[in-house]
């Protein structure tokens, strides 16, 4: 494998300024040298049918008609233990925009977002994706192996970045003209990660759905099974959840103004379980007391027993469907292993034990390379570098307050909303669930908005959302700028964008 010099930083910066006269073709990058980096691979992919192949991306690519692309394979290894792969889809000259998006990843994903690099390809960026530093989808990688943490948490985006910037300007023959870094999810974490920690790294950053309060994320899923998972009392079982999701809408629905089915800011909903009490015995259109207090814990959020401090939000009213993957009808909470295996370093540690006040304190301080809270941007935005996040109010994997969080506390940090919203804007997305789907309108463009913005300074004052049912869309609705919410004008259609105005919040 072709290991070459390292090449200092400074050298990197004057090529950067020293365009080649053209690109090379894809099977002559392979002689490319990059530091700690061995390219793999490089194939010129012909257009037609194409599938990636190897421990497979999500979802992505099966045998679909392809465009005409250089696929380029290389491995990182930055620190002794870590093997990061990495891989660039690099469209033909003719076909380029000129431009690049690093795509993110999933969960605890140890795989490439195939699907995301092609989206990104057929747009006619250069897309690439890394494997976060490990195979397979559990957290039992972490077990003697501290580097690959660092390697998931915020090493392998910026390694692949920097992988990714040369060979881009071999093969094309300069630097894309524009960077952007495109994650939902832990994708998401990702995303806010290169903002806080590499700030040059990227010209303009989609951060959706952020799981970047990790350890606290974590602490929540603890809270919650163990709310509706309560020793000698009947669970709550994930039957029930649609039945609360229609009695917390009912009551909400027209808090906003608009009887549309959505839940437009759950936080000024109030819906209380114990509305549903069983008047007998238990059944299945009601909830026992100890399910009635489930979801209130689950609702109000873990808290520190001994201050009574709020440790993470609670989970959006309007959210309940999607609480069987993560915390009810499970047999142990979700990320479990990350207690087991990041933080105790015990398989046999019993969750039932955890204490709310120390564990959580210890955790905080021992995993904090695992989150990505920091809300001093100043480096990003003196870089010219515009942040696009948004959120879904009916995300039932990550509570959408604490994204609300997260930018609240930028805001505190930058020096207010104006300053803050000349280069970072949430967009908070009614009915949306984790990331997409769910009853709102949740299908945008986040990237071609947060494009208009870097290349062509058009900040987004609202992007339209389309929800559709078997293939056809059956509503549009704008996202605003957060604070702002999407006002019906009281005339024209509800489900058309066009009736709407962004609007600064009743009672604001
Ligand atoms: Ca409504």
């Amino acid at each position: 494998m072709p290991f070459i010099r390292i090449v200092p930083p400074t050298f990197a910066a004057l090529f950067a300024s020293w365009p080649l006269a053209h690109g090379e073709p894809c099977e002559k990058l392979a002689a490319l040298t990059i530091p700690s980096t061995a390219i793999v691979s490089t194939a010129a992919i012909p257009a037609g049918p194409f599938s990636p192949g190897g421990t497979g991306g999500r979802g992505g690519a099966a045998g679909r008609e392809f465009p005409a692309f250089c696929r380029v394979v290389a491995v990182a290894t930055p620190v002794p233990g870590s093997e990061i792969h990495v891989e660039l889809w690099l469209p033909a000259a003719a076909a380029w925009n000129g431009k690049f998006v690093g795509t993110g990843n999933g969960g605890y994903s140890g795989a490439i977002g195939y699907a995301d690099m092609e989206r990104a390809l057929r747009l006619g960026y250069a897309a690439g994706g890394s494997d976060t530093g490990h195979a397979g989808g559990d957290l039992k990688f972490a077990l003697g192996h501290p580097e690959k943490i660092d390697d998931w948490a915020w090493r392998a985006v910026h390694v692949m970045t920097e992988t990714a910037k040369p060979i881009l300007r071999s093969y094309y023959g300069r630097f894309p003209a524009q960077s952007y870094f495109s994650g939902c999810s832990t994708g998401g974490q990702q995303a806010l990660t290169e903002a806080q920690r590499f700030p040059a790294d990227y010209d303009g950053i989609v951060a959706g759905d952020p799981g970047n309060n990790r350890v606290r994320l974590n602490v929540g899923f603890l809270w919650s099974w163990l709310a509706v998972n309560k020793d000698g009392a009947e669970p709550l079982p994930a039957s029930k959840l649609p039945m609360i999701n229609r009695a917390a809408v009912a009551a909400c629905d027209e808090l906003d103004g608009l009887k549309d089915g959505l839940i437009a800011d759950p936080r000024v909903c109030k819906f209380d379980p114990g509305v549903l009490l069983c008047k007998g015995a238990d059944a299945g259109d009601c909830l026992t007391a100890s399910q009635v207090a489930a979801v209130r814990a689950v609702y109000d959020g873990a808290r520190n027993p001994r201050t009574g401090d709020r440790l993470f939000p609670g989970w959006a009213r309007g959210s309940e469907s999607g609480w069987s993957g993560y915390f009810v009808g499970q047999r142990e909470p979700a990320r479990v292993d990350f207690w087991r295996y990041w933080v105790f370093n015990d398989p046999n540690w019993d969750f039932h034990t955890f204490d709310f006040d120390r564990d959580a304190a210890y955790a905080d301080s021992k995993m904090a390379a695992a989150a990505a809270n920091d809300p001093d941007l100043t480096a990003f935005k003196q870089h010219n570098g515009k942040l696009l996040m948004y959120h879904g109010w009916a995300d039932p994997v990550v509570p959408p307050e604490d994204g609300i969080a997260y930018y609240e506390s930028v805001e505190n940090a930058m020096g207010g909303e104006r300053k803050t919203s000349a280069f970072f804007r949430l967009f908070m997305v009614p009915g949306m669930g984790h990331c997409s789907g769910g009853p709102g309108p949740g299908a945008f463009d986040a990237l071609g908005a947060l494009d208009k913005w870097v290349a062509q300074g058009t900040a987004p004052d609202r992007i339209v959302a389309s929800h559709s049912a078997g293939g056809t869309v059956d509503r549009t609705r704008p996202l605003c700028p957060y604070p702002q919410v999407a006002r019906w004008n009281d005339t024209g259609s509800i489900d058309d964008a066009a009736s709407f105005a962004c609007a600064e919040p009743v009672g604001r």
